[in-house]
């Protein structure tokens, strides 16, 4: 262990810590209509496996933008290339992650000096470097190949990385032309031959063991960044339950969406899975299957750029008095995901994602907001070819301030948008697995126990978080949720800024 913290121990290969979860109960009593303070406070024991395992990553659109991304960015960083840019020599990094490149205070030095560490090295986690990808996509390009399309990673980075990515070719997929964008069907030249969903179920999983066995892997965790689908309906019968779902899939149902499917094969191969897309793979019958096979699954839709700094500012000015009346968020692309996004119910699924992550911000403010009032907010995605992967996001903030007056915020953020989502794929697979070794136990109970099939925890990198309860999408409180868990897990109280030794005389 990097940190060696006093509230623990260790015994076995596990790391013990004892966590007091302290909730302030608010009761609006009636008669007063004061609001009677509870504090209330739970012990746990938390348990954590401190043996990293040998853990595969499973892409599903691995050579889309992020998959060859990510893939050639790994071996950049294992191999330690450095490549001629423009600007000079550039070295490989894992720059734009939560867990491999953002640090978190643990306390101060003998000097009263903060000291800071890696968030990755706060518990035992896997290596970036030591992740095995493979996967599935609808197109047969090597990785090599793919990379090229992307037009994403600097030239003389591709030369080096060319060979090792072209052994590495995705496996075939399934492919139901009505969920994606109809542009996408000169893509879908690597299908898996069977027609029948039972059948593509069982080819699936069959996959998911064989990259096991084969790569020698403790682990697999199956990661959706396939192309955005249009929304499933919700069909009573068809998908409401897991029984149902496995029914529906035993008769072919067309409702089923691919991302279901993949979702409903790692459950049933007990791999977590993630969905890095907008659309709604978890229907209320994957989630039952989860928590019947209590697996880990988390989503939706990768919180990259402009979301991100949404979930930060707005957090910023509804916490400043300051109150949004308009947001209007614009964005053009010209990589595959904008062409996908170009058809209008695989863009709604978008606009659905990218609209909602305000709305516990505002309804935590009554003085700006009424009840259920909320900002205009519009969302525009146009696809323009020639930008490429360097998406543009064009925001717009309107805001009311002191006696009636106006802030206007205008921002341009202009960046290659598979450079900000590829480390959100590490810190999402990186997080669950982690979250996969630790396990709790209430103070009283004998056994020890998995957390809840949802991971909320993975809040942090997604835009429309699957949560256990009202989703929360402030950027630092998804955050501090993140920084405190990993806290709790070595013995140490949740962080605090209250500089109270500095308020002493
Ligand atoms: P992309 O279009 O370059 O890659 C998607 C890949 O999925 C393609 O290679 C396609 O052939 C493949 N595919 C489609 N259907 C498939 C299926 N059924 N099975 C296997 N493969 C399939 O897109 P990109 O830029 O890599 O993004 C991937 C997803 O992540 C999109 O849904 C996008 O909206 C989402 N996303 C991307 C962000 C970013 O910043 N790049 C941020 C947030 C979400
Ligand atoms: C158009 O906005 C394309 C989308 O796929 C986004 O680039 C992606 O969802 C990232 O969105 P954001 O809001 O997190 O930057």
């Amino acid at each position: 262990m990097y940190i060696n913290s006093p509230n623990t121990k260790i015994k076995d290969n596990y790391l013990y810590s004892d966590y007091t979860y302290e909730v302030t109960k608010a009761l609006k009593n009636s008669s007063t209509d004061q609001y009677d303070l509870v504090s209330e406070s739970k012990k746990y024991q938390l348990r954590t496996d401190l043996r990293v395992p040998r853990v595969g990553l499973m892409l599903v659109g691995w050579g889309g933008n992020n998959g060859s991304t990510l893939t050639a960015a790994i071996i950049a960083n294992k191999n330690k290339l450095s490549w001629n840019t423009r600007r000079g020599v550039q070295h490989a990094n894992y720059f734009g992650s939560l867990l491999l490149a953002s640090t978190s205070k643990i306390g101060v030095d003998q000097n009263g000096e903060d000291v800071f560490v890696p968030l990755s090295k706060l518990l035992p986690m896997v290596e970036p470097n030591d992740l095995v990808i493979g996967g599935w996509d609808i197109s047969s390009k090597n990785l090599a190949e793919s990379m090229q399309r992307a037009q994403v990673l600097e030239p003389d980075l591709q030369r080096q990385v060319f060979d090792e990515m072209a052994k590495l070719k995705p496996l075939p997929s399934i492919y139901y032309k009505d969920f994606i964008a109809a542009n996408q069907e000169n893509r879908a030249d690597n299908l898996i031959k069977e027609t029948n969903k039972k059948d593509q179920l069982e080819i699936i999983r069959e996959d998911i063991r064989n990259f096991k066995k084969w790569n020698g892997l403790d682990k697999v965790i199956v990661l959706w960044t396939a192309n955005t689908e249009r929304f499933a309906e919700l069909i009573d019968g068809v998908n409401d339950t897991s029984e149902n779902l496995l029914k529906s899939i035993e008769s072919n149902h067309a409702e089923i969406s691919a991302s279901s499917m993949f979702a409903i094969a790692s459950i049933l191969e007990n791999c977590p899975f993630i969905n890095g897309s907008p659309q709604n793979t978890f229907v209320a019958g994957v989630l039952d299957l989860a928590y019947k096979n209590s697996v880990y699954i988390g989503g939706d839709d990768f919180k990259s750029g402009q979301t991100k700094l949404k979930s930060v500012l707005v957090d910023f000015l509804v916490n400043a008095g300051i109150k949004p009346l308009a947001i209007t968020s614009y964005n053009h692309l010209g990589n595959n995901d904008g062409l996908n996004l170009n058809s209008p119910s695989q863009f709604r699924s978008k606009e659905i994602s990218k609209t909602n992550v305000v709305d516990d911000m505002v309804d935590s403010n009554p003085i700006l907001y009424n009840k259920g009032e909320r900002p205009d907010h519009v969302v525009v995605i146009k696809y323009v070819p020639s930008v490429g992967d360097s998406k543009r996001a064009l925001d717009e903030y309107e805001n009311e301030i002191f006696m009636g007056g106006r802030k206007t915020i205008s921002i341009h953020n202009t960046c290659e948008d598979s450079l900000l989502a590829s480390p959100l794929i590490l810190d999402l697979a990186i997080l669950t697995e982690l979250m996969t070794r630790i396990q709790v136990k209430q103070q009283g109970q004998t056994e020890y126990e998995n957390f809840h099939p949802i991971l909320t925890i993975l809040s942090y990198m997604l835009k429309a978080p699957l949560s256990v309860g009202r989703p929360v999408n402030s950027l630092f409180k998804q955050r501090n949720a993140i920084e405190n868990f990993f806290r709790a897990c070595i013995g140490l109280a949740p962080t605090t800024d209250l500089i109270f030794d500095k308020m002493l005389k």
